[in-house]
């Protein structure tokens, strides 16, 4: 294994929920011990260009640079060349800033000289200055497809930026994940990390294709007590996105028991909002220890306070 990933606390991120929880993470862990590992099943390609918000966020947050206001993109950011492309009737609802393009520039052409999408983007975060490790979940494309009753199968950009995630759906299929292999270090990170944090990230759409990658699953059924995931369902209502609404329309419980119940094989640790406390009695009958606490990260020091209550969790050397 490469010894620069051993004992580290590893993170399973999606995009803005989880870029919150790692802005609070490195202010009481060393950026050095952390490792991430990114949800890809969102990427897409568009005008020729390999965009992958997760990996971006998540990038743009650590380095500073992310726009606060969206979460996603840059700050700073001019919009020169989305007005040359509504000109032309070119696609313009996937807004990308004139900053944000040079970055698909770089990986678009890294990655068709040939190079894998860990080594770009281990590139972007280290012209950043980023010293967290930041590991894309695999090297291999995967293709999120939402089904809906009104207009069929559609791509998730479409589904979740051109349609705002504001249509039904019925069914969600990752194209390519039963034979994408795990990146490069994605699998020693987690068998050898002191600490595994489930970001309160969307279970299904951004969590669920890290865990249906195989060999994912199978590697945290055996670091469980190791594992702790934080709900990203508060008091019935997702934070942000369409995590809630999803659950309800692919038969899940709106509610931190039913995130806990998906996860239920490969956590050992939950943690809930204070408001839902009344929840953990349901969550240890699932075999799961819980924790509630103040889940809202507002800002950086909320953010850090919720790491401080994760981290010896996923640490307990009992469960080691
Ligand atoms: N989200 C939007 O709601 N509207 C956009 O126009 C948009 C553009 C965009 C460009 C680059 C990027 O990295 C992310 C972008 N996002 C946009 C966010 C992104 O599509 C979603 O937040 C994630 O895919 C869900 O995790």
């Amino acid at each position: 294994m490469n010894p620069r990933l051993k004992e580290k606390i590893v993170v399973l991120a999606g995009g803005v929920g989880a870029a919150k929880l790692l802005k609070g993470l490195v202010k009481v862990t060393d950026p050095a011990n952390i490792v991430v590992i990114v949800n890809v099943a969102d990427d897409t390609s568009l005008h020729g260009l390999r965009i992958c918000p997760d990996l971006d966020t998540v990038t743009y947050t650590l380095a500073g640079e992310i726009n606060t206001e969206t979460g996603w993109g840059l700050k700073n950011e001019g919009w020169k060349a989305m007005e040359m492309l509504n000109r032309y009737g070119g696609i313009d609802w996937f807004k990308l800033g004139d900053r944000d393009l040079g970055t698909h520039l770089f990986r678009t052409h890294r990655l068709l000289q040939g190079a894998p999408l860990s080594t770009v983007t281990a590139e972007i975060a280290a012209s950043w200055k980023v010293d967290v490790t930041i590991l894309p979940v695999s090297d291999d494309p995967i293709n999120t497809f939402i089904s809906t009753p009104d207009l069929g199968e559609i791509e998730f950009q479409d589904y979740f930026v051109r349609h705002q995630h504001n249509i039904e759906v019925t069914g969600v299929r990752f194209e390519g994940i039963d034979t994408a292999l795990p990146g490069p270090d994605v699998l020693d990170a987690l068998q050898y990390a002191s600490g595994i944090i489930i970001a309160p990230s969307n279970p299904i759409v951004s969590i669920g294709p890290i865990l249906a990658i195989p060999g994912i699953t199978e590697t945290l059924k055996a670091r469980k007590d190791n594992v702790v995931a934080v709900s990203g369902i508060v008091n019935g209502k997702a934070l942000k996105g369409p995590a809630a609404r999803l659950l309800h329309e692919l038969g899940h419980e709106i509610s931190p028991v039913g995130v806990a119940r998906i996860y239920s094989e490969i956590v050992g640790n939950f943690v809930i909002d204070n408001i839902d406390s009344h929840h953990i009695s349901s969550i240890e009958k699932l075999g799961i220890a819980c924790t509630a606490t103040d889940t809202v990260m507002i800002d950086p020091i909320k953010s850090a306070n919720l790491c401080s209550v994760l981290l010896p969790l996923c640490l307990s050397e009992a469960s080691t």
